[in-house]
């Protein structure tokens, strides 16, 4: 059930954006949801069905099988380059703006490996688990954006016969430090701070609702279930990212733009 438009918890939660002077907001998978993009713990479906997972995003996984985990990762590349930004991305985006316009800080900092936040316009977008987008050789460290197709053949191979694996990070391995840096940053810095669509059980990223609230930042979540950090949060707002962004958008004052469904889908050329 969707929060009702004049409840207290959105009211109090469109006053904080308008007001607060450093603006973070996180968000996972739940925020592409919308866009057609399976969410990480319901990414398993068809020839995926038997597999978990926790699994197979692992660098023990690639080592084991990259014949498999690479099938894996190319079947969601695909379908990611398929989806287009949904009203969330969208709100998300013209919040930013509008915050830049009036000399306010908002960071937006990423679990999602799609890319969909910057189609929809967002900037500076830290990506903390990487892109599924850009795949690298893993004996030269050239990295590669693929053509949107899929691979020919699997496991992958780079020009100079490395393995190709994605750009993300897979469960064990540390995240990029400039992106942890970033997001440390932009923490320490900020007076609200909004959790989007995220299960809040992947770390570190599952604690900077509670390093936000410690240093006294208004936190809020937006999440369509329960999470743990719904117990953290100072506002819980139960409902989807693509029906509360755009509604707390409009109580700014903010339009947002209808997806559109005729774009092309995105090109990706080789190598970066
Ligand atoms: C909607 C919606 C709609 C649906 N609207 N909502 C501290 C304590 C315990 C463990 C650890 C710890 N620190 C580190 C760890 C270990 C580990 C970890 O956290 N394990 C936990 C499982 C316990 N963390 C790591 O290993 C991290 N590395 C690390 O810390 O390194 C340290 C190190 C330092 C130096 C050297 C070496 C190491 C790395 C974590 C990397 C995570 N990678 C993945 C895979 C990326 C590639 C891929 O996509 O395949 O990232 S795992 C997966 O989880 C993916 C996601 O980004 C991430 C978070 O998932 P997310 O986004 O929350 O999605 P879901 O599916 O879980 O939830 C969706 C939510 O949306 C739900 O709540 C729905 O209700 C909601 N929703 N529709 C709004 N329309």
């Amino acid at each position: 059930m969707s929060i009702a438009p004049d409840d207290p918890r959105l009211r109090a939660a469109a006053a904080a954006l308008a007001s607060a002077r450093s603006i973070v907001v996180l968000t996972g998978a739940g925020a592409s949801a919308e866009s057609g993009v399976p969410t990480f713990r319901d990414a398993m479906t068809g020839l995926w069905a038997k597999y978990d997972a926790h699994q197979l995003a692992t660098p023990e996984a690639f080592a084991r099988d990259p014949e498999l985990v690479t099938r894996w990762y190319d079947w969601r590349r695909m379908l990611v380059l398929g989806c287009r930004p949904n009203p969330g991305h969208l709100a998300l985006a013209a919040l930013q703006a509008r915050a830049a316009s009036e000399g306010r800080s908002f960071t937006l900092l990423t679990q999602n490996v799609d890319r969909l936040h910057q189609a929809a316009g967002s900037t500076g977008v830290v990506e903390l688990h990487g892109t599924i987008l850009q795949w690298r050789c893993t004996k030269t460290g050239e990295v590669f954006e693929p053509p949107p197709r899929p691979f020919d053949s699997f496991p992958p191979r780079s020009p100079a016969g490395g393995l190709l694996r994605p750009c993300v990070v897979w469960f064990g391995e540390a995240l990029p430090p400039e992106a942890l840096d970033a997001a440390e940053r932009a923490i320490a810095a900020c007076d609200l701070f909004i959790a989007v669509g995220t299960s809040g059980v992947v770390y570190p990223a599952a604690g900077f609702a509670a390093q936000a609230g410690a240093r006294g930042a208004v936190t809020v979540e937006i999440n369509r279930d329960p999470t743990p950090l719904s117990d953290v949060v100072d506002i819980c707002l139960r409902g989807t990212s693509g029906q509360i962004l755009p509604r707390l958008a409009a109580m700014l004052g903010l339009t947002i733009a209808a997806p559109q469904n005729d774009n092309p889908p995105r090109q990706a050329g080789s190598p970066t």
